[in-house]
C-alpha cells in the first residue's frame, strides 16, 4: 500500500517504493495543496547533480543518456572518486503534453536499465498545472534528489522557453547536435551559445562533423569573450565513441564551477525558482475561489478590447 501523504510517501520512496516515488512526481506535476506539500518538503534535502541535454529531435539525446548512466554508474563522479550511487532520467517533451509514444521510446532505448535498482527514468507531462513544466522540472529534480538520486539527467526536446528553463535547473547543459547543422536556418541557432556549457556532435560516424565543429567554432569566435568556453566532443552514441570525452567535458565544466562561477549560478538559479514560484502562487491565488469570477470578468474584457492585459493585472492584483 502506498501513501498519499506526502511525507509518508517520501519516507516510503526512501526506502526503495517506485510507486510512491511516483506519485510524488505526479503531485509536483499537478497544481495544489499536493504540489506546494510536497515541494516544501523536498527542497531542505541538498540538490543531486543535475546535467541536462537538449537538442533537436531524433539528435542521440535519449541514446547518449543512456551511455552516460553507464558512465555514471562506472566512473569516478565530479563530486568525489567514487562513482555516482543512482541515476535518474526525466525526459520533457514539451511539445507533447501528455505522454506520447516519444516518450515511450525513451524508455525502449534505455531499457537496458530499465531493471537496475540504482536508475529511475520518468517522462514528465504536465496536467494543467500553472506553472507548467517549468516548475515541474526542478520540483521534480528535487524530489527526485531527496529520495537518494545523486544525478539526474533531463533530456528535453529543445524548443525555445524550455531550453533555457532547463539550463537553469541544470548544473552543466549539454547541447546536441548533428553533423549539418550549420546549414540551419540562423533562428535555429539562436539562443544555443546562451544555453550551452558543452556542445556535443553526435553522430559524428556521418560525413560534416568537422564542419560542424568549425562553425560551432567560428559563431563562438565572433560572440562574447566569457570565462568559460564551451567545449565541442564529438560522439557516436550508438556506438559509445567518445562518451568518455563527454564524461571529461562534464567534469572539467564541473571543476571549472566550483572554481567559484557555481556560486553566481546558484544564485541565479534560485532567483529564477523563486520567480518562477512567486508567479505560479500569484496567478493560482488570482484565479482560485472568488478570483474566478473577476478573472473571467477582465479576460471579457480584453476580448471585448475594453481593457488590456496590463490594466486587467493591475485590476486582478492590486485593486481588490
Ligand atoms: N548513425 C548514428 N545514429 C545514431 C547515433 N546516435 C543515435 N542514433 C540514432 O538516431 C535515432 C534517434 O536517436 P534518439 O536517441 O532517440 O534521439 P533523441 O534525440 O532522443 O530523439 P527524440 O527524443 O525523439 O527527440 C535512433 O535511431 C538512434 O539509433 C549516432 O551517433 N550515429
Ligand atoms: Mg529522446
Amino acid at each position: 500500500m502506498i501513501a498519499s501523504a506526502p511525507e509518508q510517501l517520501l519516507a516510503q520512496a526512501r526506502e526503495g517504493s517506485r510507486a510512491a516515488l511516483a506519485r510524488l512526481i505526479t503531485y509536483v506535476e499537478g497544481s495544489g495543496e499536493r504540489h506546494l506539500a510536497t515541494a516544501s518538503l523536498v527542497y531542505s534535502s541538498p540538490p543531486p547533480h543535475v546535467i541536462g541535454l537538449t537538442g533537436a529531435p531524433g539528435a542521440g539525446k535519449s541514446t547518449l543518456t543512456d551511455r552516460l548512466i553507464t558512465a555514471a554508474l562506472v566512473n569516478a563522479s565530479f563530486i568525489d572518486p567514487a562513482p555516482f550511487a543512482r541515476v535518474a532520467v526525466v525526459c520533457v517533451d514539451p511539445s507533447s503534453p501528455f505522454t506520447g509514444g516519444a516518450l515511450l521510446g525513451d524508455r525502449y532505448r534505455m531499457q537496458d536499465h530499465a531493471t537496475d535498482e540504482r536508475v529511475y527514468i520518468r517522462s514528465l507531462a504536465t496536467r494543467g498545472n500553472l506553472g507548467g513544466l517549468s516548475l515541474a522540472v526542478p520540483d521534480a529534480v528535487r524530489v527526485l534528489g531527496a529520495v537518494g538520486f545523486t544525478l539526474v539527467i533531463i533530456e528535453t526536446v529543445g524548443v525555445g522557453q524550455m531550453e533555457v528553463d532547463v539550463a537553469s535547473t541544470a548544473d552543466t547543459t549539454v547541447v546536441v547536435l548533428n553533423p549539418g547543422w550549420g546549414d540551419a536556418v540562423q533562428t535555429e541557432k539562436a539562443g544555443i551559445l546562451e544555453v550551452a556549457d558543452v556542445f556535443v556532435i553526435n553522430k559524428a560516424d556521418r560525413p560534416g562533423a568537422a564542419q560542424t565543429r568549425r562553425d560551432l567554432e567560428r559563431m563562438m569566435d565572433m560572440g562574447p569573450t566569457t570565462p568559460w568556453r564551451p567545449p565541442i566532443v564529438d560522439t557516436v552514441a550508438s556506438d559509445g565513441r567518445g562518451v568518455d570525452d563527454l564524461w571529461a567535458a562534464l567534469g572539467q565544466h564541473h571543476r571549472f564551477q566550483a572554481g567559484g562561477a557555481s556560486d553566481e549560478r546558484r544564485r541565479r538559479r534560485a532567483a529564477h525558482e523563486l520567480d518562477r514560484v512567486m508567479g505560479a502562487m500569484l496567478s493560482e491565488q488570482v484565479r482560485t475561489g472568488d478570483g474566478a469570477r473577476r478573472y473571467a470578468q477582465q479576460l471579457d474584457a480584453i476580448l471585448a478590447g475594453r481593457t488590456d492585459p496590463y490594466r486587467a493585472a493591475q485590476a486582478l492584483l492590486f485593486q481588490r
